[in-house]
């Protein structure tokens, strides 16, 4: 082994221990799992309490799952919860007010449309949100700038586009932490790295970022763990706003099955909504 192989040997190595000391700093009560969970099955399972466990009913058996591909943009999932093609095909006991569109002079120089949807009752997967947006002729919000990034969050700067994990929901529950509206980011790479891949729904290259950063404030960031985002290379491949404690302009990656309609029962969980943006006036 020449010295420089010994050098990335150890690099790897400590890598490895660093991985595994964050990892290590959570442990999950019996009987839970959390979003930080790496799956063992081609299954993407979610947080909360495991199925038959807690207060809300599990997923429906593997045996009468649908698994169905769907394309988004340049990334293909695969999902077992329906697509709803436009808004009037969504399920009645789906809530969500669509709010008055606005519009923003991008530093690019031209004009933008942009729509924020709120979800008040049962969940809109970034899957089923991204299909949504396209059958309006829009895509979800891809934010190319600092000024585009700081619009958008002006118009969903409020609580109640929140998501917040509720006391009871796991034994940390994860710290309160809330998941902000759906934006239009999505990774593509078979990679450990969660900076890599990602890519925006509108086409426009990645250039800008805004992932949220680990500050232990104890007010916007009370997770005593390392949370730098993205931190969810290969099971994380969708984002937002978040993943703090408080309304934030910055993101986290999430789950692509976080919130997916119907998932367990719940009203309401892990998502409020999602932006659209429009490169003209819709209609
Ligand atoms: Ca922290
Ligand atoms: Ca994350």
């Amino acid at each position: 082994m020449t010295s420089k192989h010994i050098l990335i040997a150890l690099a790897t190595s400590t890598a490895l221990l660093a991985t595994q000391a964050v990892a290590q700093d959570y442990t999950p009560a019996e009987g839970y799992y959390d979003l930080s969970d790496q799956p063992d099955t081609g299954m993407f399972v979610q947080g909360g309490p495991k199925p038959g466990q807690g207060k809300l009913s599990g997923p429906p058996p593997l045996g009468e799952v649908q698994m169905e591909d769907v394309q988004v943009g340049p990334a293909t999932f695969t999902v077992n919860y329906p697509i709803f093609d436009n808004f009037d095909a969504l399920p009645e006991d789906v809530d969500l007010i669509r709010e008055p569109v606005q519009s923003f002079e991008r530093p690019e120089g031209d004009t933008h449309y942009y729509e924020v949807v709120l979800v008040n009752s049962m969940n809109i997967s970034w899957v089923q949100a991204a299909i949504l947006a396209q059958g309006e002729g829009g895509y979800l919000a891809s934010l190319t700038s600092a000024e585009e990034n700081a619009f958008v969050f002006s118009l969903v700067d409020d609580d109640k586009y929140f998501w917040e994990f509720p006391d009871d929901y796991t034994p940390d529950s994860h710290y309160r932490i809330k998941i902000g509206p759906f934006l239009g980011g999505v990774r593509v790479s078979d990679t450990e790295d969660s900076l890599a891949g990602w890519q925006w729904l509108s086409g426009e290259p990645w250039d800008y970022s805004n992932w949220a950063q680990n500050l232990n404030d104890g007010v916007t960031d009370r997770d005593p763990r390392n949370n730098t985002q993205p931190n969810g290379a290969g099971r994380q491949n969708v984002m937002g706003f978040g993943e703090l404690n408080v309304p934030v302009p910055t993101w986290g990656d999430y789950w692509d099955t976080v919130a997916q309609y119907g998932e367990r029962g719940m009203p309401s969980g892990y998502n409020k909504g999602f932006v659209i943006e429009y490169d003209t006036m819709p209609n």
